[in-house]
């Protein structure tokens, strides 16, 4: 490609856009069919390096409250489990909170614009629950609800559609026992009727819950995440078991609180299992382990039930379930999202369970985060087990992006080649799923911007935009710019 100054030329960008045939051999049809192409978009489709995506393909970016919008203590919010948290000496990377993050509860609009940029199609961001129910249930903030719907009319205004979120890890602190409550899950239902009733009407996809595994075993049983206990394996199982019930309750609650035809579906870290040698057995094998290792979450609100081999190897430590639970749990959905980072290789083998998880060498490659092991296949392979074991209607990559050592250049650029690299690789590999009929919709990069990673503070940056946490000004990253061009051809290159 041709560039100047950071840009495509202009003529170019525009013919990336049109829609004259997507193959080289439409391309063709229509020459020898007398239509006349102008030249250079001939060498263009000659090139034939250029992946394209199914048209109306959402792409998108993500972030999360806790991790952005700071003003915790503003127009009546109270505190959540991480602000708790945050606070705790010795808990995260030197002490630091999501007090101010990326202000992005003032700054919002600057945030729409630069979706604006990328020109990006979607946004998924997240409630801060206790914005807007303080106590977690009882009476609502409506101050907490009017800043949920300045942020939709301003990304409606840039044609920008919203994706919402409902729990994103941030409980409120003020539910007594938190998840370990099941009265949560009742509370939770309340809460997503509630933003049903007042949101559904500018906003057509929720979901439920973000990643069930980083707030039940990493809130209550390593107690890395919030509110960060280290409880036995019966009790965190009940835990696990309230927050798949929270899902289905508020299924339950959306669609009936919400605008007919709303979506509503989830987004899951499920573990994704690749087949170390892509042959028949070592397929079977990886599908196993995805229905098997992702039990107590996905595999439970898909089935409508906890698998025998769970329910066996927990023993006298399995959830308990009361009468009419796995039904709630396992409400259909309109779609699946999936958060997809790291993948695990499996292989077939003549145990029971018929695989075994393949051990990680230590010459694996990582991005900047210790647990972030980079298989760019992992992404195809999260498509294709869960469609071939369950069929969703629609799926979704509702996370999908890296942490790197992000350096500002003497002439304040970011220059991620890392990161590109990283995602790159990562759309060629959706783009197989998608030319394999799989029914993926749409793709939401981690993350807008560089904003606050958990325990890991300000340490990790996963943004496109590189965001000064002084100053609080965004910077394009190198990455941002090719985004940019992968939303604008709708292809990767
Ligand atoms: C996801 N791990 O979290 C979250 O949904 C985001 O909020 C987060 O910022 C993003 O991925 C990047 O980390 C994870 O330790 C956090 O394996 C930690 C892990 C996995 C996912």
């Amino acid at each position: 490609m041709v560039r100047a100054g950071g840009t495509l030329l202009g003529p170019m960008k525009n013919l990336t856009r049109r829609r004259f045939g997507k193959t080289l051999a439409g391309a063709a049809a229509a020459v020898a069919a007398g239509a006349s192409l102008p030249r250079i978009a001939l060498a263009q489709l000659a090139k034939a390096g250029l992946l394209r995506f199914p048209d109306n393909f959402v792409w998108g970016c993500s972030t999360a409250a806790y991790q952005v919008e700071g003003a915790v203590n503003e127009d009546g919010r109270k505190p959540s489990v991480w602000d708790t948290f945050s606070h705790t000496p010795g808990k995260t990377f030197q002490g630091e909170t999501g007090d101010v993050a990326d202000d992005s509860y003032h700054l919002y609009k600057e945030d729409v614009k630069l979706l604006k940029n990328l020109g990006v199609g979607g946004y998924r961001f997240s409630i801060s629950w206790s914005r807007v129910f303080p106590d977690g249930t009882g009476q609502p903030n409506e101050k907490g609800l009017a800043y949920y719907q300045r942020v939709v009319d301003e990304l409606l205004k840039n044609n920008i559609a919203p994706y919402i979120t409902l729990f994103h890890w941030d409980l409120p602190q003020a539910l007594p026992g938190g998840w370990q409550s099941r009265d949560t899950s009742k509370a939770f239902a309340d809460y997503a009727a509630y933003i049903a009733k007042h949101l559904s009407d500018r906003v057509g996809h929720f979901f439920t819950i973000n990643e069930f595994t980083c707030f039940t075993d990493l809130g209550y049983k390593t107690g890395r995440f919030a509110p960060g206990l280290k409880l036995p394996d019966g009790e965190v199982n009940q835990i696990r078991h309230n927050a798949v019930l929270a899902h289905g309750l508020a299924v339950e609650a959306i669609r009936a609180n919400g605008k007919s035809g709303t979506q509503v579906g989830l987004a899951e870290n499920a573990t994704v299992y690749v087949p170390v040698i892509e042959d028949q057995k070592q397929i079977e094998a990886a599908r196993r382990a995805t229905r098997e290792e992702n039990a107590p979450f996905l595999t439970a609100l898909m089935e409508g039930k906890y698998t025998d081999g769970y329910l066996q190897r927990e023993g006298a430590n399995a959830p308990k379930v009361e009468a009419g639970d796995m039904k709630i749990i396992g409400n259909p959905l309109d779609f699946v999202g999936l958060n997809v980072y790291t993948p695990e290789y499996v292989r077939a083998d003549s145990s029971a369970a018929g695989y075994i998880v393949e051990k990680r060498q230590t010459s694996y490659p990582r991005m900047a985060s210790d647990w972030l092991y980079i298989g760019p296949e992992v992404i195809y392979w999260a498509v294709r087990n869960v469609s071939d074991i369950w069929r969703p209607k629609a799926l979704y990559i509702t996370e999908n992006g890296c942490s790197a050592d992000d350096v500002v250049t003497a002439n304040g650029r970011i220059e991620d080649t890392d990161r590109v690299m990283y995602l790159r690789n990562h759309l060629t590999h959706l783009h197989r799923a998608a030319s394999e009929s799989y029914p993926i919709k749409g793709y939401f990069l981690w993350s807008l911007m560089d904003n606050y990673e958990w325990a890991d503070g300000y340490s990790k940056r996963f943004g496109l935009h590189y965001v000064d946490f002084k100053t609080q000004t965004r910077t394009p990253k190198l990455s941002a710019e090719w985004y940019r061009e992968v939303v604008s051809r709708n292809a990767v290159e």
